[in-house]
């Protein structure tokens, strides 16, 4: 064992269990090639699900059980854990459970590793106080702590790659790098008074009312939309009104081959998954973004564009109070008005409220919004996760340090 205490780990396992969509491993790829490329630490990335990993990094070769992308070391997380040596520093993340036999291993070691429960993100305020707070093993002398990200200082921050804002700002500033990256995906320039979104979302209710808002609004809309759960209603409510054609007025139309749909002021263009890079990168050539679950969320956060939250939604509704804490938390430095505008249509996307009157409110508010979200990505940034992560392992070993 190297990690020698008040020095930074030199090797890190992380464990991603993936429960479903793209969250768990978009995160801990995310974590795994920070701590690689910029901390010049030996990762290895424990992961259940190979294939969805591939979407996100089409380098990742679903049937091996083991290799080397960017850096990091990726191994197939299977049934049969393998007798290893713990790494200095332990992260599961979003709480997955760890093998039995490494949980052991860990405990045998001499220098116990720094081992983090890296948590679920949310803005609401209980999370300043559970953030580092320990947690005994019940058996083996171990002690994991909890780590949770968030948007104050008092947390443990956002991932956040180092030189991100500045890429971003050099895309939004250049013209032609945004036409050829939209060229890249096959979807035309943007027209004089267009309004781009991007929408990455899970099934909707209030989807086709928001299409309708577009497609009858006074301003152009051309809405690319990833491939993913929310396309098959995409279709339904243009092919809807495609079979009824006392409503088609020739402007309608509907092209698998190119994967768009047309009417009215609303284009819509389907992409296909694009590698995170290239995501965080339609992220900042849009002028609204609406995102789900927990990473692409913080993502277009660092996009510095108004953003509308799809949270993941759980049974007993407690992604509300997520949602709202959220909103309040990132309008605050907004004036009142553009604030309100923004926690209507959050609520709306969300099933609470006319969406199409929320829209018109929002819309109207953009500039606020604009000015609002560059500053908000400014303050988050200060607060980075990754340094946060490692500062704490180094305070993890000193405080172990003091009581041998
Ligand atoms: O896929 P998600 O819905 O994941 C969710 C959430 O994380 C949620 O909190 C969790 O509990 C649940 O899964 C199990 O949404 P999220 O978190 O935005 O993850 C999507 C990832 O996919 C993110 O890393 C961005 C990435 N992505 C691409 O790389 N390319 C793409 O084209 C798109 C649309 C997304």
């Amino acid at each position: 064992m190297t990690f020698v205490r008040n020095s930074q780990p030199e090797t890190c396992d992380i464990f991603c269990a993936v429960v479903d969509n793209y969250g768990d491993i978009g995160v801990s790829w995310r974590l795994a090639r920070q701590l690689a490329y910029e901390h010049g630490i030996s990762v290895r990335l424990w992961v259940d699900d190979l294939r969805s990993f591939a979407k996100l990094c089409p380098e990742v070769d679903a049937a091996l059980d083991e290799q080397y992308c960017r850096r990091v070391e990726v191994k197939r997380w299977g049934k049969e854990f393998p007798e290893v040596m713990p790494a200095d520093l332990v992260i599961e993340v979003f709480a997955c459970k760890l093998p039995e036999s490494y949980v052991e291993m860990m405990a045998e070691q001499e220098n116990k590793p720094v081992w983090l429960n890296l948590e679920y993100l949310s803005a609401e305020d209980w999370v300043e106080g559970c953030h580092k707070l320990p947690s005994p093993h019940v058996r083996l002398p171990l002690t994991k702590y909890f780590f949770f990200p968030g948007f104050t200082p008092d947390t443990g921050g956002l991932l956040l790659e180092c030189g991100l804002l500045e890429r971003r700002d050099a895309l939004q500033a250049d013209l032609a790098s945004q036409q050829a990256y939209w060229r890249s995906l096959g979807v035309p320039e943007r027209i004089a008074g267009e309004l781009r979104v991007s929408l990455f979302s899970y099934e909707n209710d209030a989807l086709a009312d928001l299409l309708r808002a577009w497609e009858q609004g006074a301003m152009p809309v051309v809405c690319c939309v990833p491939e993913g759960r929310v396309l098959p209603q995409v279709g339904q409510y243009f092919a809807e009104v495609d079979r009824d054609l006392s409503l088609h007025d020739g402007s309608v139309g509907i092209d698998p081959g190119l994967r768009k749909y047309e009417r009215g002021n609303l284009r819509v263009f389907v992409l296909p998954f694009i590698e995170q890079e290239r995501y965080d990168e339609l992220l900042w050539a849009c002028d609204v973004n609406f995102v789900r679950g927990e990473d692409s969320c913080v993502r277009a956060q660092w996009a510095g564009k108004p953003f509308v939250w799809h949270i993941y939604p759980q049974h007993d509704g407690v992604h509300m109070q997520k949602l709202r804490a959220l909103s309040t938390l990132y309008g605050a430095g907004a004036r009142a008005q553009a604030c309100q505008a923004n926690e209507n249509l959050w609520l709306a996307w969300n099933g609470e409220g006319d969406i199409a009157s929320a829209w018109q409110a929002f819309a109207a508010q953009r500039g606020e919004l604009e000015r609002h979200a560059l500053a908000w990505s400014a303050r988050l940034a200060g607060n980075n996760l990754a340094l946060n992560l490692l500062d704490f392992s180094r305070e993890v070993g000193r405080i172990r340090a003091f009581e041998i």
